[in-house]
């Protein structure tokens, strides 16, 4: 391997001395996800060749149909957090209730997974880009079993959060409260290797992400936010580009990169939002927010909303700080088009 490289596993080891208080668990977490994800990387790569496209016939609590692949990889994470030993409890896109980790390795296990295991699966038949998003707490009780009030914390206490993104490559980014690094899947030697080290959001951007099918039902404030990212003043500014895959992870990660906006209002169909805060919203907001960016309700700041249940809901502003601060300003009716 060439020297340069820099693979997960070093870096994880490296960052450690980041926490002292801890003793590797959290390392060896990170692995354990990194590991899972590598598994699910292989099927999702060759999905269309074995029969592991398709629909199950089955629906998750969301109401949603569960593809083949959803189940596999929440399969594939919940087997590779049990037998890690790290985590208590996962929370999962794909199953109604918490699940307990109660191996013998993990009777005292201090950390607590939210996952979605394979978000925008509705692509897959199509080969569109996926993606794995979690996030990572440390449970608050200090005897005794862990349990739903350990999950139901503010995005605020999350020590770890991360997405994996099966696109054209495969990347892993994950932040722990102190940056955000990507690694890209290098198949040859089936290492995730550092290839975005400290990523940064840029301030501002030109991107805008939405389902403009939702348009009718759209509030007010995002109406005219759409308008005025459609704005063309001759010689000052040209309109805004619209890029909406229909996968939050990759849309995302395209706007962390480049710069933008990607908004999940409420809408007639999701009059709550249809992002889930636990293990969609927070995850993602901590690690914009560690990239320079900003990510809220239309109001609020998504990592301060105090979780009610499991699989609640909230409408998402989030990508560079300066499109979420117009966006939210439209929201409040203190902006103009323009
Ligand atoms: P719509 C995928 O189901 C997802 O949760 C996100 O990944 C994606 O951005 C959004 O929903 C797409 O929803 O209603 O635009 O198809």
């Amino acid at each position: 391997m060439n020297s340069g490289v820099k693979t997960l596993g070093q870096f994880i080891i490296e960052k450690q001395a980041d926490f002292p208080y801890a003793k590797g668990e959290l390392s060896r977490l990170l692995r354990d996800i990194a590991i899972a994800a590598k598994i699910v990387n292989r099927e999702v790569n060759k999905a269309g060749l074995v029969d592991i496209l398709g629909d199950l016939g089955t629906t998750n609590i969301q109401g949603e149909g569960q593809k083949k692949l959803d189940v596999y990889a929440n399969e594939q994470f919940i087997s590779a957090l049990s037998s890690g030993g790290e985590c208590c409890i996962v929370a999962s896109e794909e199953n109604d209730d918490i699940i307990y980790i109660d191996s013998a390795v993990s009777h005292n296990a201090k950390y607590i997974v939210c996952i979605d295991p394979l978000d925008g699966s509705s692509n897959i038949d199509c080969n569109v880009a996926v993606g794995t998003i979690f996030s990572i707490y440390r449970r608050k009780s200090t005897n005794g079993r862990a349990a739903l009030e350990d999950v139901l914390q503010k995005g605020t206490e999350q020590v770890a959060a991360g997405y994996v993104i099966y696109g054209s490559s495969t990347m892993l980014v994950y932040t722990t409260g102190k940056g955000v690094n990507g690694f890209t899947l290098d198949p040859s030697i089936g290492e995730f290797c550092l290839s975005h080290p400290e990523l940064k959001i840029p301030e501002d951007g030109t991107i805008y992400s939405i389902n403009e099918g939702n348009y009718v039902h759209f509030p007010e404030g995002v109406k005219k936010y759409i308008k005025h990212c459609q704005v063309e003043d001759a010689g000052t500014r040209r309109p805004y580009t619209s890029r909406y895959i229909g996968s939050m992870v990759a849309d995302i990660h395209r706007n962390l990169i480049k710069g933008g906006i990607y908004i999940y209002p409420t809408t007639a169909a999701s009059p709550g939002g249809k992002l889930r805060l636990l293990y969609e919203c927070n995850p993602m907001a901590f690690i914009v927010e560690q990239a320079g960016g900003k990510a809220s309700d239309g109001s609020s700041r998504i990592l301060d909303i105090d979780p009610v249940t499991l699989h609640q809901r909230c409408p998402i502003f989030i990508g560079s700080a300066r499109m979420v601060r117009q966006a939210e300003a439209f929201m409040q009716g203190n902006a103009a088009a323009g």
